[in-house]
């Protein structure tokens, strides 16, 4: 049975590639931060699941920089495949906090890469590598051999750890591959990531609960998929008969106008009548315009993405409806949402 060990398990990615292990049978491990409050909502199901929580799903505590204990994991769990999905993942928030950003996602990736070097058995490693690391490209789309010109702390210690995957595979032999992942979105999706707080403002303001949603930037255009699509990229990377590197994306561009019009048209709202602009959600520097090209992906792994942007919107906005419809029946709607960034 392959034993698969997860950086991240709590966040959206990790959370989809759980289920998506366990229903190939694999056993699961999980590194989580040890924080006061332990967040794990997205895996709640499992937890509460006696079938398989402590049988073919573990969790092991750990920060991404307490190397000693991280290894102490590696002799327990001794996993085949390593999915280091951990890291600062929001961009806008990296200028406020680019030591802990460059801490956990560039030396964290580095720290895990020394463990692994030093394995006797080494697993088959991913690194989620993201788009953000192109900046501002000559190139559109980008693909595996467009130079990396990073314009955001993010960017940048994702340049570096994505850099230093490829050097550890090409110096050392280690089967390591980075996904560089476009934008990949879900009803899982944390609440200040521009799509779900869209989609959770047209929930609100569609059951009268709010009035307006504010924002940053409109015109940046990304390339959004569906998160469970990205998540079997990863897989089927790490299935392949040799270590690479791979862009999933869907080819798509649209801006973040045409998500607010999926959004709220979903709910026959008008977006122009509810969203006002605000400077402080304006990024210091921003990546315009980012599209990738996933021909390699589909040549090599055979995978696509499957999800349009429509049908995405939809689905999360349906979501954040019946999640909100249930607080409020429920009573217990309080506190307002994380939409700081
Ligand atoms: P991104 O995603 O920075 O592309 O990184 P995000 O959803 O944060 O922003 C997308 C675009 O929307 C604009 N924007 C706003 N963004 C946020 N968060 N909040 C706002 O109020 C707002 N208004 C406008 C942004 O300026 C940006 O242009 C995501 C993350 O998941 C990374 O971890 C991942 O590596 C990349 O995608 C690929």
């Amino acid at each position: 049975m392959t034993s698969a060990l997860i950086t991240g398990i709590t966040g959206q990615d990790g959370s989809y590639l759980t289920e998506l292990l366990l229903e190939k049978g694999c056993t699961v491990h999980g590194l989580v931060r040890r924080t006061s409050i332990t967040q794990r909502t997205r895996l709640d199901h499992l937890f509460h699941n006696p079938a398989i929580y402590n049988k073919q799903l573990f969790l092991h505590y750990a920060d991404l920089d307490d190397t000693t204990t991280i290894r102490r994991v590696f002799l327990s769990a001794l996993p085949d495949e390593v999915y280091h999905l951990a890291g600062q993942s929001h961009v806008g928030a990296s200028f406020e906090i680019p030591e802990t950003t460059c801490q956990f996602t560039a030396m964290g990736t580095l720290k895990l890469l020394e463990i692994l070097r030093d394995l006797e058995k080494r697993p088959r490693l991913l690194h989620i590598s993201s788009s953000e690391v192109f900046g501002r490209p000559d190139q559109s789309p980008q693909d595996e051999l467009t130079p990396m010109r990073p314009v955001t702390p993010y960017g940048i210690a994702k340049t570096f750890a994505t850099q230093m995957v490829s050097l550890y595979r090409e110096s050392f032999g280690l089967f390591a591959c980075n996904a560089i992942c476009y934008n990949h979105e879900s009803p899982r999706r944390g609440e200040s990531f521009v799509t779900r707080k869209i989609t959770r403002a047209v929930a609100a303001i569609s059951l009268g609960i709010e009035d307006h949603l504010t924002l940053g930037s409109l015109d940046a255009e990304r390339d959004w998929g569906y998160a469970p699509d990205y998540v079997e990229g990863m897989w089927r990377m790490l299935q392949h008969d040799t270590a690479d590197d791979f862009v999933l994306a869907t080819g798509t561009i649209n801006r973040v106008e045409d998500f607010l019009y999926a959004a709220f048209s979903s709910m026959d709202l008008d977006w122009r009548d509810y969203v006002r602009q605000d400077q402080a959600f304006v990024r210091p520097s921003e990546v315009q315009r980012l599209v990738g090209n996933p021909a390699k992906a589909q040549r090599v792994l055979g995978w696509q993405a499957r999800t349009t942007l429509p049908e995405l919107a939809r689905r999360m906005v349906d979501h954040d409806v019946k999640k909100l419809k249930s607080r409020l029946e429920s009573g217990s709607l309080s506190g307002p949402p994380d939409t700081k960034s």
